[in-house]
């Protein structure tokens, strides 16, 4: 069931109403699941699942492979890029101008792809490529396990209609492996210092808590997004109503975050969870991002179960390489769905 958290989870928002992460025991009966599922992508956009099929050996080892890249020098990250489209990034998000305090890799997660780039970021290229094929696999599985639940709960005639996109050869789906570094960052080894002051103090201003924004606040284009952390803190997600709710990290469970892509076929019954990692740690966290995406040609549009002559599409329709164009034209913060609205 969407279960509330233990107290220990939960957390008081400044008006003082105490929320917690939705949590979805996998191991439930199925028909009970779909339905719980579908409740808390409608009130959250998010929740936490657990009692899942990923083995801890498969987590491991791609969090291994992070460690060992990022604790590499920065001229030997830098091989391994620019992001954009695939590679190593440092502090620069998209191609607009906006700033993070983080690092990271971002990989396409075709394969080939995968064994290209392998080349530039890992000594041993097999071994990391390996790691990183084997938690895709695996990931791959959970995000289509949810989706059929997903299409199950809402009574969908094809209910493997979604999980069919993310398997096909041609997804465009993502692998996001995300460093943030301890907040005090004098004598940080590895992490290039120059632009940071004026950096920090922007994001100081920003932010009340004195807390740095490691990944400002945004929605996540695809369809779905299944995220797994360290142990440590920094992620917070927006309630429908605005209200900033710390996620506690669990290592060995994953957080599924409803996309951009999530809503528009679900006709804006389910809306994507605008989230943010904020750095006030002593600790680096790293986190891993699968995100689940159709292929490039794919038109998005409302399941026609969503669509009736009361609730018509809000949506024009859009492939999926059209919306990510228009995601990729401005900031990362921005509402990109209003541009594909029907007024
Ligand atoms: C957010 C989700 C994924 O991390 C990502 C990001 C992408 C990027 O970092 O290059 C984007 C961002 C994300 C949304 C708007 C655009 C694109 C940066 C940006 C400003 C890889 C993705 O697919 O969209």
């Amino acid at each position: 069931m969407v279960a509330p958290c233990p107290t220990s989870m939960m957390v008081r928002t400044k008006k003082t109403k105490a929320m917690g992460v939705p949590t979805i025991d996998l191991s439930m009966e199925r028909s009970k699941l779909s339905e719980l599922v579908v409740k808390a992508c409608e009130e959250y956009g998010f929740f936490k699942v657990v009692n899942h099929s990923v083995q801890k050996e498969v987590i491991a080892r791609l969090e291994e492979e992070g460690k060992e890249f990022f604790s590499k020098t920065s001229s030997e990250k830098r091989q391994a890029g620019p992001a954009n489209p695939f590679g190593y990034g440092c502090r620069n998000i998209g191609p607009n101008g906006d700033m993070g305090h983080l690092e990271y890799l971002l990989l396409h997660t075709n394969p080939l792809s995968i064994s290209e780039r392998s080349k530039t970021i890992a000594n041993d290229p097999t071994k990391f490529s390996c790691a990183v094929n084997d938690y895709i696999e695996a990931v791959k599985e959970l995000t289509c396990e949810v989706l059929d639940m997903v299409e199950e709960g809402l009574w969908v005639q094809d209910k493997f209609s979604l999980s069919k996109l993310i398997r096909d050869v041609h997804s465009d789906s993502l692998l996001r492996i995300n460093q943030y570094p301890p907040v005090s960052l004098k004598g940080t080894k590895n992490w290039d210092t120059s632009k940071l002051e004026a950096h920090q103090l922007q994001s100081q201003n920003n932010n009340n808590n004195n807390n740095n924004i490691g990944f400002g606040e945004h929605s996540d284009p695809q369809i779905l997004t299944i995220m797994r952390s360290n142990n440590v803190d920094g992620l917070q997600i927006s309630t429908h109503d605005g209200l900033w709710i710390p996620v506690p990290p669990d290592p060995n469970e994953f957080f599924v975050m409803v996309g951009d892509a999530l809503q528009v076929l679900t006709n804006g019954r389910f809306v994507s969870v605008r989230h943010r990692v904020l750095t006030n740690t002593t600790k680096a966290r790293m986190s891993m991002m699968y995100f689940a995406a159709p292929p490039l040609n794919w038109w998005i549009t409302p399941l026609p179960k969503m669509v009736t002559p009361h609730n018509p599409s809000l949506y024009k329709p859009f492939t999926w390489a059209q919306y990510k164009q228009a995601a990729y034209s401005l900031r990362l913060g921005d509402a990109r769905l209003d541009l594909f609205k029907i007024q």
